[in-house]
């Protein structure tokens, strides 16, 4: 009775599983950028894992089933069977090369960005992101952790000329449409990470070094970042809208924002 209800148990499951999925209520959020390949690498995963969740399972509840206890039969010992295991190891390697493939050729491509890519900081801290965009030099000035007070939130370095340019956004992140984007992202006490679901964009933030990844927006919209390092009590509200626009209106409202010129300079 117990076997037959764990098999039940057990089929119920991976039928549950497969309606979940089927409907479609917890798919990916429509793509917002260029990565489709990233989208591909998780599509491949989902597959891979999707399958032998089924098979595992449903040969579980079959052999629950099979070989549950009976007045009249006896155990077997079997110490070993190499032919199953060359294949189970077989079969294992291969799904395991499988899963991770397409995603390390994902990622090379996404450390890797182009030369004329836009470049913004992103700066986490607990629990807010701030954005620093180069000014009309398209340099990003330089930055340094010690420099950091409560007027000189980046802590950028006032004595490299570039930086006095730069600007900064304490809210939003607004991005021109259809423009490759290069984030340089720090965190100023502990992990961070940051997640822009839509496009398929996430990276740690770690105090003391600059991470990147590039994408390009490719629909104009409201989006949100958030993040996705559970970073502290306030962790759940760190988040910030990401406005993808036409590059008229980005560059309209990048001259309204404050430069370090104006905030941070003595
Ligand atoms: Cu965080």
């Amino acid at each position: 009775m117990h076997a037959a209800l764990t098999s039940a148990i057990l089929v119920c499951l991976v039928l549950g599983a497969l309606i979940l999925t089927a409907s479609g209520i917890w798919w990916f959020t429509p793509l917002a950028s260029n990565w489709h390949e990233i989208d591909g690498a998780l599509l491949i995963t989902l597959a891979v894992i999707g399958i032998a969740f089924v098979v595992l399972n449903l040969v579980l509840a079959y052999l629950v089933l099979r070989y549950r206890a009976r007045e009249q039969s006896r155990a077997q010992f079997i110490p070993d069977n190499p032919k199953i295991e060359k294949i189970l190891i077989g079969v294992t390697a291969l799904g395991i090369i499988i899963l991770l493939a397409p995603g390390l050729f994902a990622y090379s491509r996404f450390i890797s960005p182009p030369r004329d890519a836009m470049i913004v900081e992103v700066l986490g801290e607990q629990w807010r992101w701030m954005y620093r965009y180069p000014g009309p030099d398209g340099k990003l000035g330089r930055a340094n952790p010690k420099l950091i007070s409560p007027k000189n939130l980046f802590g950028v370095d006032l004595t490299d000329p570039a930086a006095h340019d730069d600007i900064l956004s304490y809210t939003e992140l607004h991005l021109p449409v259809n423009r490759s984007v290069l984030l340089h992202i720090r965190a100023k006490d502990v992990l961070h990470s940051f997640f822009i679901p839509y496009f398929r964009a996430k990276m740690d933030a770690v105090p003391g070094m600059v991470t990147h990844y590039w994408f390009i927006p490719t629909v104009e919209g409201r989006f949100q970042a958030v993040c996705a390092e559970l970073c502290g009590i306030g962790h759940h509200r760190m988040q910030s809208p990401v406005i993808v626009e036409s590059t008229e209106k980005f560059q309209e409202w990048l001259a309204k924002q404050p430069t370090v010129a104006a905030t941070v300079k003595p």
